[in-house]
């Protein structure tokens, strides 16, 4: 039997466990008493460190692409970049990393902030990368089939590099793409149809106060543009939101008639907050919404450094401009329900505390490293008239574990208790299920992990069963060991 090593935890694992359990102590008393439990979505992940974030909208679902800052990185120390999606905005899928610097045979490290676009079926991912040969910052682009990878290298060498970073484009109506990037300087190329190459010359924009505001204290850049530009068109007019100023970065925008200006600096978006001294603009319409992605340094042991990508939700005035967002950690909220009755990855998560993900033998990502009192919470579960029992792909090394089903909190009323015996392996897979009782409505799901010591479940995947509970404890069909010990029905 192959027995996974118990490394140690990561800190920011153990960081977020002890804030959460911090929160107890404050938040929990009262969600005893109201089953609702009001609790921060902002920062969207807990369980890596995630900066740089860049939004895509494809097929019902929004696509969040990040960096991923190392734990205990004290400077840049990002080797991957990650993907997440959701359908709802608070409930979002981990989907690992499908590019990494050692994706570019020519690079050598740094994955800084990108950008991912879609066209004729394929989705482009540009990022700045340090090329190994010159020692200096250039524009990868990577391409797959799907929004969420594999990513291949497209060209086997720099599309653009220059020494700049933050690549971001744009496909206006006509068809015609554009490359934006820059630091300190802000550049453009037009792409050709094919997205992996270009035509005539990388240009300047001119960096006019007019254009991007008056920076005083320093008189190599005049204006406030400092980095991490993001091009969009709304309603005939074109947006360019950037970081400026440094350092700390405040997020301001430019508008202007056409994709290549003349840009008027139109002012702040969000103003310096959050313990970072960097943020990142990412803007996308979902759902009937508009969304302001960023990151700040809010998780426990964050920094500039160490990073995390929230999310928050606006409306544009009537003349199309902007206003002032404010970093919450409450984050935008749901669109719609999640429903439980189709099979749900174990690492779609509204808010967590303790666990980790990993590559699946069967696919895809599971939750794993649980330990005693770990959970998951998932928000906005539509249970209407109420599941009968509950069923979930689990693994486990070790034996007299469980997943609790608990509603309102993480300490809130118990619905279900799912067994899960040792299945011979972390990565050797058993479907569970047992019985629930007294799940209506729409409610906060926690999933919580209980046993001995050390690790005790992964999970892969999970769905409940609508209708009437049927199997009660004590009755033929398992014993309630077995089924996990389901300790009451409601009434
Ligand atoms: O994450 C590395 C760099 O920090 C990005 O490329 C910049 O936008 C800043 O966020």
């Amino acid at each position: 039997m192959r027995r996974r090593p118990q490394p140690t935890r990561t800190r920011l694992t153990r960081a977020v466990a002890w804030a959460a359990s911090l929160l107890l102590a404050f938040v929990l008393a009262p969600a005893a008493v109201y089953p609702t439990e009001a609790r921060a979505d902002n920062p969207i992940v807990q369980h890596v460190y995630t900066a740089d974030p860049a939004p895509l909208v494809h097929d019902g679902r929004v696509y969040l692409y990040t960096g991923h800052d190392e734990d205990n990185s004290t400077n840049y120390t990002m080797k991957e970049w990650r993907v997440w999606s959701s359908a709802d905005m608070v409930n979002w899928t981990d989907h690992g990393s499908p590019l990494s610097v050692a994706s570019f045979s020519w690079a050598s490290a740094n994955a800084w902030a990108g950008q991912v676009v879609g066209r004729n079926g394929k989705f482009y991912w540009y990022v700045p990368t340090t090329e190994r040969a010159t020692g200096r910052m250039a524009i990868g682009v990577a391409v797959s089939d799907s929004p969420t990878g594999p990513f291949r290298d497209a060209l086997g060498h720099p599309l653009v590099g220059n020494g700049e970073i933050d690549p971001t484009v744009f496909i206006d109506d006509d068809g015609q793409a554009y490359l934006y990037w820059g630091n300190p300087n802000l550049w453009y190329v037009r792409l050709n149809a094919d997205m992996i190459s270009y035509s005539g010359s990388p240009a300047k924009i001119p960096l006019t106060t007019a254009g991007f505001g008056t920076r005083t204290g320093d008189p190599n850049r005049p204006t406030l543009f400092e980095e991490g530009p993001w091009v969009y068109k709304r309603g005939g007019l074109y947006y360019i939101v950037y970081a400026a100023k440094c350092c700390s970065e405040f997020i301001a925008y430019s508008t202007a008639p056409g994709p290549t200006g003349p840009w008027t600096y139109r002012g702040t978006i969000m103003p310096t907050q959050g313990s970072s001294f960097t943020n990142h603009p990412g803007i996308v319409d979902f759902k009937g919404n508009s969304y302001f992605f960023y990151h700040n340094g809010a998780l426990p042991g964050g920094s500039g450094y160490t990073r995390s990508v929230g999310v928050e939700k606006f409306s544009y005035n009537p003349d199309g401009t902007i206003p002032t967002i404010n970093m919450t950690s409450t984050g935008a909220p749901q669109v719609g329900t999640l429903d439980p009755y189709i099979r749900q990855e174990a690492e779609t998560i509204a808010w967590e505390s303790g666990i980790e993900t990993e590559p699946s033998s069967e696919g895809g990502r599971n939750v794993g490293y649980t330990e005693n009192g770990d959970y998951i919470k998932v928000k906005g579960v539509a249970f209407g008239a109420g599941p009968s029992s509950f069923t979930a792909r689990v693994a486990s090394a070790t034996g007299g574990s469980a997943i609790e089903l608990r509603l309102g909190g993480p300490n809130g009323t118990v619905v279900g208790r799912c067994g899960v015996p040792n299945t011979g392996g972390w990565q050797t897979w058993t479907t569970v299920s047992c019985p629930v009782g007294g799940a209506t409505g729409t409610q906060d799901l926690y999933l919580r992990f209980v046993g001995g010591s050390g690790y005790l479940v992964n999970a892969d995947w999970w769905r409940f069963t609508a209708g009437a509970p049927t199997a009660l404890p004590g009755r033929p069909g398992g014993s309630p060991r077995e089924r996990g010990g389901f300790p009451r029905l409601a009434p």
